[in-house]
């Protein structure tokens, strides 16, 4: 007979673009995909990783049945054995220690489905007030979200720039050429920022590495985790020489007076010598940005991640605001859902988050919740720690912290000494190697999605959803179905359990399902462009998405603007500038030192045929054999005869590694660039990683309670001290 061949439109969930992409699907099986030509936004653009995804969900290495440790490694086991002991070991430990004892790391991908994110949260917050949640945000979005949260009172309300409209992009501390955008929702954004500059504008890259984007724009040399000091530099100028028009800045703002002598003495020529920036530059910079009608300041993963994350992130709204540049066409915007009562959302949420901040800290260091969660640099102390909510049993989905998060020996061997340890991944990885069990659950093509974590950082509205495009592979579960499976049967001993298992069956009777996709389903019709059940004929559901609108829709052609007060969750609905957790970073800032022995700064570095730590198996991805390099400049290095492909030894205070590496002159002097998500050892089941290699850089970064960001509990990745000595 001949195969049945089907070709689904759906889109690609790695990373943010979400770009359309074609499934070709042979006889159920995934056989290959192509760029979607008929999405309206990536329109047939998608990378190297999006078109590899087949030899992911067909990888022979994957795990597509429940494995649990035995002493001879791990052997397969039926889903019903595994949940039983897992649910009686668990409910043990809850019985014994409570819901303190307990702890949940969800990773990355983890924010591309809804129904993960529903799942992660209703176990861990379901479990007792004192579960410990962890996500990858704290080393990667927290500083942005708590800086939102000190600003607007919410941490959703995330700026982002106008990237259609502006004639003036400074982006710090991002390469999107590479990464494809984040914060930062837009397919085929190198054309975008190209688009400013055929209109005339300017795009300007203030990065220590004359990046991949630096390459393609103009690029502002930095020297790692200075930002903050180049970003206060800017604001005296604008105050100083009477560039602000303040009435405007005080409508929407409070505290502005406050600002203006928060960065009083932080003149250009008090700066450059620890920017590297000329003071000439940054006061060409900061005229640029106020006399350029559509001017928007960005920053993402290199500004959040140095020791001020929350403080640079902060200044760089402030900058944006200061300028006039908030909220206005072609400046840095709020893009939002616009769902019915949206305002009153913010409000409530803005609440709980920020009462929540206040009161509840992490055990460790004592450190603000930040959006319910805790600092995962801390994940291993909180685990070997002895004392009152000391982790005793811990899932880890869709992470691989043990090469991700600082001190990956640390969790490591922290795992060691868990009672239970429980994976949801499709790999063995270097983390879920440790674990007792590896839970195999669906890749993105597997399921159903509504990019729902992503709908408020579009540079363009658009909505799209998806079915699954083929059957789970093997026994795979997704992350709600286990989630529902575990709250089922510990209903006996977990009062929200019980609750939910009541409700659950209660709508069953009624011929409704209690799942997130009846949650996305009211979300759509809520929003912009939702039918408002039945109110607004021929508007969205979800079904009418992804049977009407397989490649998605555009909802306007631009981000409304004007929308300040209702983003801001403060009943003043003004921005609140003042804050004491501020002015102590700032204060910090004229205290730091380096230790002595350790000259250089290291600095991260995405690859663009690498997704963190988990596609170094896919073969279409590693053709050619490519290997993990640092980057050093070309001076730095013949100071000690160091020449491209030289194994050298890169030490910090906190641990060391030995990496092949390239000298380049595209680095400020003095810093080298390491890429992070190798340090294949063995552990994991990928052979085509294993084999690849590489080091984990975050032996080289701060565990140290002392070493975690403040305000919002983030890890301290970039500006690291180092040496490199030649082996
Ligand atoms: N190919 C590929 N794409 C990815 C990923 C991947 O691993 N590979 N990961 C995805 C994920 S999880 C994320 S969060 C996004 C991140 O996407 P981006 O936010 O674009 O982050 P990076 O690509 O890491 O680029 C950060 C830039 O900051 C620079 N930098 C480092 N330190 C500093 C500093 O102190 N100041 C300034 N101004 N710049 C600094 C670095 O040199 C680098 O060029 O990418 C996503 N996309
Ligand atoms: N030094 C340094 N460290 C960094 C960074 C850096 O720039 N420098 N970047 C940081 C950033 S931005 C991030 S986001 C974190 C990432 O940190 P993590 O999220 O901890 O790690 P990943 O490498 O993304 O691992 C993702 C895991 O999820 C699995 N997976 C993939 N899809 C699914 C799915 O649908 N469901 C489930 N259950 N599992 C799935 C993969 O097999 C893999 O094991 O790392 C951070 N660490
Ligand atoms: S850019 Fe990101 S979303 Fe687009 S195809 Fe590549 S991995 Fe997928
Ligand atoms: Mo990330």
């Amino acid at each position: 007979m001949a195969p049945v061949i089907e070709h689904k439109p759906t889109f690609c969930r790695i990373c943010e673009p979400l770009c359309g992409m074609i499934a070709t699907v042979e006889d159920g099986h995934l056989v290959a995909l192509r760029p979607d030509k008929q999405h309206p936004l990536s329109a047939g653009f998608a990378c190297q990783k999006g078109i590899a995804f087949t030899e992911v969900v067909n990888d022979p290495d994957r795990v597509t049945v429940p494995l649990r440790r035995g002493p001879d490694g791990f052997e397969p086991v039926g889903w019903d054995e595994a949940m039983s002991d897992i649910a009686s070991r668990l409910g043990e430990v809850l019985r014994r220690n409570g819901s303190g004892a307990v702890g949940w790391y969800m990773g990355n991908p983890g924010a591309f489905s809804y129904a993960h994110t529903f799942a992660a949260l209703l176990f861990i917050k379901g479990l007792g007030r004192h579960g410990h949640y962890f996500t990858a945000s704290s080393q990667d979005t927290n500083s942005r979200l708590i800086a939102s949260q000190l600003l607007y009172g919410v941490p959703t309300s995330v700026p982002i720039p106008d990237l259609t409209r502006t004639d003036l992009l400074v982006m710090m501390g991002a390469n999107p050429v590479v990464s494809h955008g984040s914060f930062l929702t837009a397919p085929r954004i190198k054309d975008r920022m190209h688009d400013i500059v055929k209109r005339g504008g300017r795009v300007v890259i203030v990065d220590p590495r004359r990046s991949e984007t630096a390459m393609a724009f103009e690029w502002l040399g930095v020297v790692p985790d200075t930002d903050s000091l180049l970003l206060l530099s800017l604001l005296q100028v604008m105050f100083a020489d009477g560039l602000v028009d303040i009435v405007t800045v005080k409508r929407q703002a409070d505290g502005v007076e406050w600002l203006r002598s928060l960065c009083g003495s932080f003149t250009p020529e008090a700066t450059a010598a620890q920017t590297g920036i000329d003071a000439d530059s940054v006061r060409a910079l900061a005229y640029d940005l106020v006399r350029t009608p559509r001017a928007a300041v960005y920053g993402r993963l290199g500004t959040c991640v140095g020791s001020h994350g929350t403080l640079t992130t902060y200044l760089i709204d402030a900058v944006n605001l200061v300028a006039g540049n908030l909220d206005v066409p072609g400046g840095s915007v709020f893009s939002s859902m616009h769902t019915v009562g949206q305002r009153w959302q913010n409000v409530a949420m803005g609440a709980v988050m920020r009462r929540s901040y206040r009161r509840k800290r992490s055990r460790i260091s004592g450190t603000p919740s930040a959006i319910g969660s805790e600092p995962a640099a801390l994940m291993a102390k909180e685990i070997t720690t002895p004392g009152d909510r000391r982790i005793r049993a811990m899932f880890v989905s869709a992470g691989n912290p043990v090469l991700s998060v600082p001190n990956g020996e640390e969790l490591e061997a922290a795992f060691g000494e868990l009672e239970l340890s429980v994976a949801l991944d499709f790999y063995v990885t270097e983390t879920s190697a440790q674990c007792d069990y590896i839970l195999p659950v669906t890749t993105m093509y597997e399921r159903d999605d509504f990019p729902y974590t992503f709908q408020a950082f579009q540079a363009t509205p658009f909505r799209q959803a998806t079915e699954a495009v083929v059957k789970p592979v093997g026994e795979a579960r997704g992350e709600w179905d286990i989630v529902e499976d575990l709250a089922g049967r510990l209903g006996r001993r977990v009062p929200a359990f019980a609750v939910f298992n009541g409700v659950r069956r209660l709508l069953d009777a009624c011929g409704f399902e209690l799942t997130p996709r009846l949650m996305m389903d009211v979300l759509v019709r809520m929003s912009e462009g939702g039918n408002r059940f039945g109110l607004r004929r021929g508007g969205l559901t979800l079904r009418r998405l992804t049977e009407e609108h397989p490649h998605g829709v555009v909802l306007s052609p631009h981000i409304r603007t004007g929308v300040l007060r209702g983003a801001v969750a403060y009943l003043s609905r003004r921005v609140r500038l003042e804050h004491a957790g501020i002015a102590a970073e700032v204060e910090k800032l004229s205290r730091r030192s380096r230790p002595d022995g350790y000259p250089l700064r290291m600095i991260g570095m995405r690859e663009p045929r690498s997704e963190n730590s988990w596609m170094h198996n896919s073969p279409l991805l590693m053709r050619g054999d490519p290997r993990q390099h640092a980057l050093m400049h070309v001076g730095d290095a013949a100071e000690q005869q160091i020449v491209d492909g030289d194994e050298v030894r890169i030490s910090s205070p906190h641990g060391a590694i030995t990496v092949p590496v390239l000298t380049t002159k595209d680095l400020v002097a003095g810093v080298v660039a390491v890429p992070h998500g190798w340090g294949h050892k063995g552990t994991g089941s990928w052979r085509l990683a294993n084999r690849a290699g590489g080091a984990n850089v975050n032996q080289l970064t701060s565990s140290d309670p002392a070493d975690v960001e403040a305000l919002s509990g983030m890890a301290w990745l970039t500006g690291v001290p180092v040496r490199v000595e030649r082996v």
